[in-house]
Parts: C-alpha cells; structure tokens; sequence
C-alpha cells in the first residue's frame, strides 16, 4: 500500500476503524460515504462503553462520586471542542447535530425580528440551512433570500453585497457544500456581512472534520457541525455563538439544568453554556466526542487536510479522464466529488458499486434546491473521502465504473 503524506501512516490509521476490515457481499468494503457520516475508531466506540461501565451517572445534579466524575468528564468534552476551534468554554454548547443547532439558531434569533426583516441563505445550502428559516420565514412574516452561485459552483459574492441591505438581520451560509466541495471564503463574507452590520452563521458540518477552523480568525457569529462526521458519535453535535451575543439571545429549549431559580412566578436562566441545554443531555455521546477530538488532534489536522488534498487531486484528475463523467463544482475543493455517469440513474450505479462492496451516496443529498433547480438533475452521485481512505480504493472504485458501464451497456 504507497503511503500518500508522511504525517499520516495510513495502514496504522485503518488499523483504529474495525469497521474498514469487514466484507460487505464477500468484498473488501470501500467507505467513499464520509459526508454522509464517517467510520469511528475503536477509542471513540470504546470511550462510550468505559463512560458506561465506570462513570454514569447524570450531570451537574448528584453530589456523589459519579456524578461528579461525569460532570467533570462532560465539561471537559467542552473544552475539548472549545479548543479545537480556538473558541471560549461557554462559547459551546452541545446539541443534538447541526440540523438542531441550526434550528435553535433560526427559533432563537428570530424572537428579535420583526415583519419584512430579511434573511439571506444561498443556493448551495443543505435543507437544514434552508427550511428552518423558510417556515419560521412564513409564520413571522420575514424575507428569506437566496445567493446565487456562479457557473463553477462558487458563491456569488457580488450577489451577496447586492442582496445586503438595511433590513437584512442575518446571512446563514455554508462554509463547504456537501454537494459542490466548494469552499466558501468565511473570512472575505464576515467582513461583507458586518459591514452591513448582519449576523453570520455558517454551516461547518463539512468544514470542521477536514480543516483546521479557528473562529477567531474566521470571525463568524455562529458555527454549527455534527459530531458523527468528525469521528464522534451520532446524537451530539456543536454550536458554537459569541459570548456576547449568546447572552443576549433567550433559551431555545425550557426545563431542567438551563435554569438558576424558578418560582411559581418566574425563572433566572443558567450561565451559559448550560442556558441552552436544557434537560440532561447526550452526556456519554459529549465525552466520546471529547475523545474523537483527541484522536484528530493526535492525527494533526493539518496532516488530515494535505493528506486529504492529495487523495481528492487523484480522484479528480482519475473521474476527469473519463468522457462520460461529468463533475458537478469547481476544481479546487474539498473532499468530496459528485457527478452524473452518461444517462445512467445514480441509484443503479451506486446499486451496482455496492455490489462490488464500494458505499457511495445518490441521490439529492438534501439539497434539492441546489441539485434540482439550479444544477437541474433529478440525482447526483457522490463520493466523499476521509483521512482513511487509499489511493487503492480510489482505482478499486474507478474500475468498478465499468461494470457499471457494462451492465448497462454504454
Ligand atoms: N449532510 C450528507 O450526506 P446533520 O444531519 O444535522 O448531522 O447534518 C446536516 C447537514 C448540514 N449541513 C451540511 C453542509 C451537511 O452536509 C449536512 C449533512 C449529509 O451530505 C447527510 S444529508
């Protein structure tokens, strides 16, 4: 097996995924389906058993000897994620994944906007970016409008400025399009979008396993992301505000935990992070999402980043050297690829690679908008790498297109 970047040894990195050494129908199983979630390694599967087996308890309530442990392990899950992206410890609070990090958002900040405010979105935005403020849109009389994206697949920027104006509240974009792979320019947006004095949120779930994100230097309002696509656990995922504007913002979710003094009257809220979450939480999910955090630090995000650049450039270059592919987004992205093979439906040709044990996702990949009225394509196919993919498997999958081809004789 050729080892790509010397920073990451991959045939140790595949060694902490069980999951990769499995046969699916009698193959070698190839994972090109990272996007739709990745693999876990062994320490992550192992944290939430060991958090069961010695620690559980609930959190911030028992003065007993777990409690406390679980307590302590929780918040320093916090910490852990408030590091990896050089934010605060209150500045992080853990949701259930990006769909409802984006949602408390949407359910938050709309409490403070009044008829005809505007909300700006683009055209490249995953449903979860899109239907929360289209329905919360319609129920208080708001505008919601769309960026458009260029004939590469990029962001208009220019769109953007000339949508901007005084009544628009909030801008929400996303930073890669899990269709596209297009990365979004952050940095160059926040300054567009506070000078017209708007919020920015952007959407990291596609950004935050791949590169090093620093909101600091970024400089957006919020960030949201899922955990189980960075190597954690499904049901716990991140939104990450401001210190000053979280404050300001009222609770999401009412009840236990995000309160300081309730009276038959009235409530104070908790400190934040805890203001906003409410109820006992996903607390072995947080610290195994600690745990994944650890283990991509321990990678480098950097290594994952230049490692991943690599493998997508083959990719690239390998689908592009086939006549009937066709590649949808610009050549400069992320590590993701989604393209159409001749008149063939994408759900027979991910039928026939799943045949040959290769996962990849067809389909609209909850961006109808996107794929059906802008791309104008019933269904894409995609294939999305992580840091545990080969070379190998690349040309195993390259191959398998022409049994795709075969079977159905183009
Ligand atoms: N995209 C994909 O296969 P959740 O489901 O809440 O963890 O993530 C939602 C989400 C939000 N934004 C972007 C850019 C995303 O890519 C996703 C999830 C997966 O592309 C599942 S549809």
């Amino acid at each position: 097996m050729e080892i790509l970047a010397k920073q990451i040894n991959i045939e140790n990195v595949r060694k902490d995924f069980p999951i990769l050494t499995r046969l699916v129908h009698n193959r070698p199983l190839i994972y090109l389906d990272s996007c739709a979630t990745s693999q876990k390694p062994s320490v992550v599967v192992n944290s939430i058993k060991s958090f069961y087996e010695n620690n559980n308890a609930n959190i911030h309530r028992g003065i007993h000897k777990l409690a406390e442990e679980a307590t302590l392990m929780y918040e320093e899950a916090h910490q852990k994620v408030a590091d990896f992206i050089n934010a605060d410890f209150e500045e992080i609070i853990f949701t259930k994944n990006t769909t409802e990090s984006l949602n408390l958002l949407a359910y938050s900040l709309l409490n403070n906007l009044k008829e005809n405010d505007e909300i700006l979105v683009s055209q490249m935005e995953h449903h979860s970016n899109i239907v929360p403020w289209q329905q919360l849109a319609k129920i208080k009389k708001l505008k919601l409008n769309f960026i458009n994206i260029d004939k590469e697949g990029k962001l208009d920027l220019q769109h953007l400025k000339k949508l901007l104006n005084k009544k628009t509240k909030i801008v929400s974009v996303t930073h890669i399009s899990n269709i596209l792979g297009t990365i979004n320019p952050v940095k160059e947006i926040a300054k567009i979008v506070h000078e017209n004095s708007s919020l920015l949120i952007v959407d990291c779930a596609q950004s935050v396993p791949h590169i090093k994100i620093n909101v600091k230097i970024l400089d957006m309002d919020f960030l949201v992301f899922s955990g189980h696509k960075m190597c954690g656990p499904t049901g716990i995922g991140v939104l990450y505000g401001k210190k000053h504007l979280l404050e300001n913002m009222a609770p999401f979710l009412y009840g236990g935990d995000m309160i300081r003094e309730v009276t038959f009257k009235d409530t104070n809220f908790n400190n934040l992070p805890w203001k906003f979450e409410a109820g006992t939480p996903q607390i072995a999910e947080g610290i195994a999402l600690g745990t994944a955090v650890d283990y991509l630090n321990h990678l480098g995000m950097e290594n994952i980043e230049n490692y991943e650049k690599e493998l997508t450039n083959y990719l690239y270059k390998k689908l592009s050297e086939q006549k009937d592919i066709k590649i949808y987004g610009p050549k400069n992205r992320a590590s993701l690829i989604s393209f159409n093979l001749g008149n063939i439906h994408p759900h027979d040709v991910a039928a026939i690679l799943d045949s040959e044990g290769i996962a990849i996702r067809a389909g609209h990949m909850c961006a109808m908008p996107l794929v059906r009225e802008v791309l104008k394509e019933p269904a894409l196919c995609r294939v999305s790498l992580y840091f545990y993919n080969t070379k190998e498997e690349i040309d195993k999958f390259i191959l398998a297109l022409d049994k795709v081809r075969r079977t159905f004789k183009q």
